[in-house]
């Protein structure tokens, strides 16, 4: 058994060769629900300058919580479009009254949330072309969406389009085969049939739909900017291995939806330079180019310099567990998405419901509420627990749907209860087993060389560290991921600017 824990320094690993050319990158990381962030790095891939807008402080009017709005039914959860696009305003006027030299960016790349969808009304691509840079965007484009509140990430009201979808294409299995994830509520193919069913004349007013990566890239652009391959896979639409639309998944969704949605691109790709607005009014340079925006899990895993064979396990309120993998087997649990930094492969997203809030109450009954007695408990009992394991679900778990504790002691009977400290390592080592077992189902090795990379809060505790790194056989480095998103999108700004260079 591995037990090496040791620091991951963010800025020292690999990479420098492909940024000498860029003299500044900007990365403009939106949306991650609540607020609006922007980040520029140096060619040695410095931090230079870093801002960020807060939607419900800043921009009370929209009177969100959280950035959303939670609608009556408790399912519907939306966020004001214009206001997503005055924080950009916002973000930029500070950046220019703090005297930040935009001319010195040489390219842009950005992420948004996942699943979220804007709407752009028919003529909104001329508005865009032509902005009036003596004006905000918020004010030009305030007729431009056909629908004004997007549905974001946290939106679970489309059960029945995701049942729709799942019998059109022949069962959940097969939906996950094609698109890399079985039908999700949040999934932006069936936020869009949703749409169309329930909002039919604001439907037909749209000319164009974006992800919320894709609308801020569009922003930059002047011009609508196309879906990149790994933040399209989080739409239920994408064939993961052709990487086009999967026609049978666009007939399910709605009419014609190909030409609302465009041709999706390569994450790498340069979409074309800064639109005239942007050098007018904040003096960005003409030669300003803008790399694909996506979303923000695919741009944490850039940031995180995931390679391959590597595995990054966040140990936050719920854990959430990121892949780089080469050969995906799309399973029932997990999403697969086309890969953000080499397009040929993929990555892996696994989300776990019962994490720390879960650790936390075995914290209290069996270790006095004391992270140093669990951690004693951890110590002091045998890897692998005398084979005694369990299952800690005290909510509905979402990898896999599951809920209640189940306890096995090593004749695998099931059992009631546990001694404390054998309950603690427990829950420890069947937590870490799932997340083992549950990558290894969507096409994950193990081999010589792979790193475990842990961050979040229970990243704190090098004890809780040693059982993951004896359950994966593996080393485990700690990595601090505040900002993950917006440094990989600002990496990914580098990469493409010098990709299109050196070809
Ligand atoms: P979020 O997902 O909200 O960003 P964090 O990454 O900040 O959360 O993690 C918060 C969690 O970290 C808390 O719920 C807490 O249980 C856990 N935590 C903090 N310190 C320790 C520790 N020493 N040992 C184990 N877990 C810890
Ligand atoms: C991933 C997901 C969230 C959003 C918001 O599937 O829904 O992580 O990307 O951050």
């Amino acid at each position: 058994m591995v037990s090496l824990v040791v620091s991951y320094c963010l800025l020292l690993s690999h990479g420098v060769s492909w940024c000498f050319v860029v003299s500044h990158g900007v990365s403009c990381c939106l949306m991650v629900s609540h607020g609006l962030k922007v980040l520029a790095i140096d060619e040695h891939l410095n931090v230079v300058h870093q801002d960020n807008v807060q939607f419900d402080s800043a921009l009370p009017e929209f009177r969100t919580q959280g950035g959303v709005h939670l609608h009556p039914d408790r399912l519907t959860v939306t966020s004001p479009v214009l206001m997503w696009v005055k924080a950009l305003d916002l973000l930029l006027d500070k950046m220019k009254r703090v005297g930040f030299d935009f001319s010195h960016v040489q390219a842009l790349s950005g992420s948004g949330q996942q699943h979220g969808s804007v709407y752009w009304r028919r003529g909104a691509s001329r508005t865009l072309q032509d902005l009036d840079p003596d004006q905000d965007l918020h004010h030009l484009l305030k007729s431009s969406f056909s629908v004004l509140d997007s549905p974001v990430w946290m939106d679970s009201s489309t059960r029945t389009q995701c049942l729709h979808l799942q019998d059109t294409v022949g069962g959940a299995l097969r939906l996950a085969q094609i698109t890399g994830s079985t039908a999700y509520e949040r999934f932006t193919g069936n936020q869009i049939a949703k749409m169309r069913q329930s909002r039919g004349v604001e439907f037909e007013d749209t000319e164009r739909i974006s992800l919320v990566s894709s609308f801020a890239a569009s922003l930059f652009l002047g011009g609508y900017a196309a879906i990149d391959y790994s933040d399209g896979s989080g739409m239920n639409l994408l064939d993961i291995s052709t990487r086009t639309w999967s026609e049978i998944c666009l007939q399910a969704t709605a009419p014609h939806l190909d030409l609302l949605l465009g041709l999706p691109r390569p994450p790498t790709s340069v979409l074309g330079p800064v639109s005239a607005y942007f050098i007018h009014r904040y003096g960005f340079s003409e030669s300003c180019s803008v790399v694909a925006f996506t979303g923000d899990n695919p741009a944490s895993l850039a940031g995180m310099r995931l390679q391959p064979g590597d595995i990054a396990v966040s140990l936050g309120t719920s854990d959430t567990v990121f892949l780089w993998i080469q050969q995906p087997r799309p399973a029932l649990q997990g999403h697969v998405f086309c890969n953000p930094v080499d397009w040929r492969q993929y990555m892996a997203l696994l989300c776990f419901k019962n994490g720390s809030l879960t650790r936390e109450r075995i914290r209290n009954e069996c270790a006095g509420g004391s992270w140093e007695v669990f951690s004693a408990a951890l110590r002091e009992t045998p890897l692998g627990n005398d084979g005694n394991i369990g299952f800690y679900f005290d909510t509905m778990e979402i990898t896999p749907p599951g809920v209640g504790v189940h306890r096995f002691d090593r004749d695998d009977k099931q059992v009631s209860s546990f001694g404390g400290q054998v309950e603690v390592r427990a829950l420890v080592e069947g937590q870490f087993l799932s997340r083992r077992l549950h990558a290894e189902r969507l096409g994950y090795n193990i081999v010589p060389g792979t790193r475990v990379l842990a961050t979040g809060g229970a990243s704190s505790n090098r004890d809780i560290l040693q059982v993951l790194s004896d359950v994966f056989n593996a080393p485990v480095f700690t990595i601090d991921l505040n900002n993950s998103a917006c440094l990989g999108s600002a990496y990914r700004a580098m990469h493409g600017n010098t990709t299109v260079i050196q070809h």
